[in-house]
């Protein structure tokens, strides 16, 4: 025999669950940047790659060679952005502080210059974070030899 009571009791654990997802994904305070990152995977950065992060497409690439010690250009294109920043990180490994702002020229296209540093270790794996507006998108790329 079912009972709006026993439909009750069946239904609060799922209630319960529901509540929990809400208050945990509703944490206040909670912005963009807090989340992990986007990850976009790209062959080529010369060529450039595209993405979708949030509500806008993101182009991104470099120009120049990607060594260490040579300036080379990171180039973004976010339509409608307004504060775009690459920080160049190594997986487990503190490589100081390699953050950059990068400036919209005519066209809109974001641009900064970057160095990066030589690794003691000899590892050549940079992770690019790029923060657009708040939202990250991780671009992983080695340097050349
Ligand atoms: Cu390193």
């Amino acid at each position: 025999m079912t009972t709006a009571r026993s439909h009750f009791y069946r239904l609060a654990p799922l209630g319960i669950l529901l509540l929990v997802a809400l208050v945990v994904f509703l944490q206040p305070g909670r912005e963009p940047g807090d989340t992990a990152p986007q990850t976009l995977q790209c062959a080529d950065l010369a060529k450039g790659c595209t993405t979708r992060l949030g509500d806008r497409e993101v182009a991104v690439g470099i120009e120049g060679a990607l060594k260490v010690l040579q300036p080379f250009e990171v180039w973004v294109r976010a339509g409608g952005a307004r504060k775009v920043q690459a920080q160049f990180t190594m997986e487990g490994m503190d490589m100081g502080f390699n953050l950059y702002t990068l400036h919209a020229d005519r066209g809109g296209v974001f641009r900064g210059r970057v160095t990066l540093p030589v690794c003691v270790s000899g590892r050549r794996d940079w992770v690019m974070t790029l923060d657009i507006d708040g939202r990250r998108l991780a671009v992983p790329f080695v340097t050349e030899l």
